[in-house]
C-alpha cells in the first residue's frame, strides 16, 4: 500500500515479522470502549487493495471503488460487484510487487459535473519517462477519462487525456490522492519522492536536493497541487495559486512541506476545511488543516518537533521554527507517535496514518462534525488497523482523538489493514480494508459505518 512503506524501514518491518512469528501480538493498550451504537456492516469482499470509494451522483446509490492494483469496480447500492470492470488500467501501470507496494492506482475523483460531462480523474504509477534520469523509478500520471453510456456503467479506455506527469526517483512516497474542492479545482497530493528522510538514495542519484523536496519550491514533490482541469491545455493554473506571480515557486503549488500525505478531503459542512494527513518518518503521524501557501514543515519539522535527517529518531535540540523565507511553519492540528517495535506504546495508534472524512451523514448523529480516520495497522506484518475519531474544537486549533467506539470491535481495532476511508453521496462513511499487506491478492473488503442493532 501506499502509506505504509512510506517509511521504508526494513529493519522495523523485519522486526515486526519476527515478533509475529514468535507469537507476540500487540496487546490491547486502551480501555475497551465497545458500549457503542455504531457497528461495521460488511458490504463486499474479494477486492484487491481498495484505495478510493466514490458515489456515482445519479441517485442510483452505485459506487466506484478503485483498487491499487489498477482496476475500478462498479458496485450496486448493496455493494454487489458488477460482472464487468468499470475500468482496467493494469496495462498502463508499472509492474507491481507481490509484497509491500506503494505504486499502482492511487487516486480517483469524479468531476463535479460528472453527471453532465462524464469526466473523472485518476492518478497512477506509469513507467519512467525517457526524459527522467535513468536510475529513477517511474512517473506519477494524472489522467482524465470519460464514462460511457446513459448509466455511466463503464469508462472508455480510449478517452484518456494525460493532464500532468511527475517523475519519481523512488518507488515509495507517491501519495496520489485527488479531490475536487468547492472552488471546482482539483487538489493533488504528491509525496516527497521517496527513499527515507527526504534525502534520497545515492543509487537513485538522490533525487532530493540538499534541503529536501518538501521545502524546495521548484519541484512538485512534497506538495499539494491545485489545478484547473477545465481550462488550458493540458490544464490551467488557478489565478490565486500562491506562487503564480512571485516566481518563487512553481505555479501548481498550493501548499508544501509534506512527506507522503495518505488522505485528503474537504469538509462538506462547517468552514469546508481541507484536511490532510501526513505519514511520518519514524516519530509522528500528523493531521493538518491545509491553507493556501502553507508550509507544513517536512523535512525540517515532523509533528510538533524539529527533524534532523541524520538522527531521525530524536527531536533536535536546535529545531528550526521559521522557514527559509522567514515565515513560520504551519503546525499539525493533531499528531500521534508512530508505533515502533512491539507495538505496546499507549500513545500510539499504529505505524501509519490513513486519512478520512468529517462525518456529515444522517445515520450516526453522534459522529456529526467529527473527523473519522484511521491508522493503517499496529504492525507492518499483521492486519491490525484502528478506526479513530477526532473532535474538532470551534477554533480548529488543537484536535482531540480517541479510538472510534464500535460495537463489535473493541478499541476501534478491526483486524484488517485500513487502506482508506470512503464517503458516499449522503455523507455516510465506508472503511476500505485489506486482510493482507499486498495489492495483488483479493483480500480487500468494504465495511459501512452503520447504527448498531
Ligand atoms: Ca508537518
Amino acid at each position: 500500500m501506499n502509506n505504509k512503506n512510506r517509511n521504508h524501514i526494513f529493519p522495523r518491518r523485519t522486526l515486526a515479522l519476527g515478533l509475529a512469528l514468535l507469537g507476540f501480538v500487540s496487546p490491547t493498550t486502551f480501555a475497551q470502549t465497545n458500549n457503542s451504537n455504531i457497528s461495521l456492516k460488511l458490504l463486499t469482499e474479494g477486492l484487491g487493495a481498495p484505495e478510493t470509494l466514490v458515489s456515482i451522483p445519479d441517485g442510483s446509490g452505485r459506487m466506484l471503488v478503485a483498487e491499487q492494483a489498477g482496476v475500478i469496480q462498479l458496485l450496486d447500492r448493496d455493494g454487489k460487484k458488477s460482472d464487468s470492470l468499470f475500468l482496467d488500467l493494469r496495462s498502463k501501470i508499472v509492474e507491481l510487487g507481490k509484497g509491500m507496494e506503494e505504486r499502482g492506482l492511487l487516486g480517483l475523483a469524479l468531476h463535479p459535473q460528472f453527471k453532465s460531462n462524464q469526466k473523472f480523474y485518476v492518478v497512477y504509477s506509469a513507467p519512467r519517462r525517457a526524459s527522467a534520469p535513468a536510475q529513477w523509478d517511474h512517473a506519477e500520471r494524472l489522467s482524465e477519462f470519460k464514462a460511457t453510456g446513459a448509466d455511466f456503467s463503464a469508462a472508455d479506455p480510449a478517452s484518456e487525456r494525460v493532464v500532468l506527469e511527475i517523475d519519481e526517483p523512488d518507488w515509495n512516497h507517491n501519495s496520489g490522492r485527488i479531490v475536487f474542492g468547492p472552488d471546482g479545482y482539483l487538489y493533488w497530493t504528491v509525496g516527497d519522492g521517496g527513499a527515507f528522510n527526504d534525502v534520497g538514495d545515492i543509487a537513485r542519484g538522490r533525487g532530493h536536493p540538499p534541503e529536501g523536496n518538501g521545502q524546495k519550491l521548484d519541484t512538485l514533490l512534497g506538495k499539494v497541487l491545485r489545478l484547473d482541469v477545465d481550462h488550458g491545455s493540458p490544464y490551467g493554473i488557478p489565478k490565486d495559486n500562491p506562487f503564480v506571480d512571485s516566481k518563487k515557486g512553481l505555479p501548481e503549488i498550493y501548499a508544501y512541506g509534506l512527506r507522503n500525505p495518505w488522505g485528503i478531503s474537504f469538509d462538506r459542512g462547517g468552514k469546508h476545511d481541507l484536511i490532510l494527513v501526513d505519514v511520518g518518518q519514524d516519530r509522528w503521524e500528523e493531521i493538518n488543516v491545509i491553507v493556501k501557501g502553507g508550509n507544513y514543515g517536512w523535512r525540517l519539522r515532523e509533528g510538533f518537533d524539529g527533524f534532523d535527517p541524520k538522527d531521525p529518531n530524536h527531536a533536535p535540540t536546535n529545531a528550526v521554527t521559521v522557514a527559509a523565507d522567514g515565515k513560520p511553519f504551519v503546525d499539525p492540528v493533531f499528531a500521534y507517535k508512530t508505533l515502533r517495535g512491539r507495538g505496546t506504546d499507549p500513545q500510539s495508534y499504529g505505524v501509519t496514518i490513513t486519512g478520512g472524512y468529517v462525518y456529515r451523514g444522517k445515520a450516526l448523529p453522534e459522529l456529526a462534525g467529527k473527523y473519522i480516520f484511521a491508522d493503517w495497522s499496529r504492525s507492518m506484518a499483521l492486519p491490525d488497523g484502528t478506526l479513530l475519531v477526532a473532535t474538532i474544537p470551534k477554533d480548529s486549533a488543537r484536535w482531540t482523538v480517541e479510538p472510534l467506539a464500535l460495537k463489535d470491535f473493541p478499541n476501534g481495532r478491526i483486524k484488517s489493514y485500513i487502506w482508506a476511508l470512503g464517503e458516499d453521496a449522503d455523507g455516510e462513511l465506508y472503511v476500505l480494508a485489506n486482510g493482507i499487506n499486498s495489492v495483488v491478492n483479493n483480500r480487500g473488503k468494504i465495511f459501512k459505518l452503520v447504527p448498531a442493532n
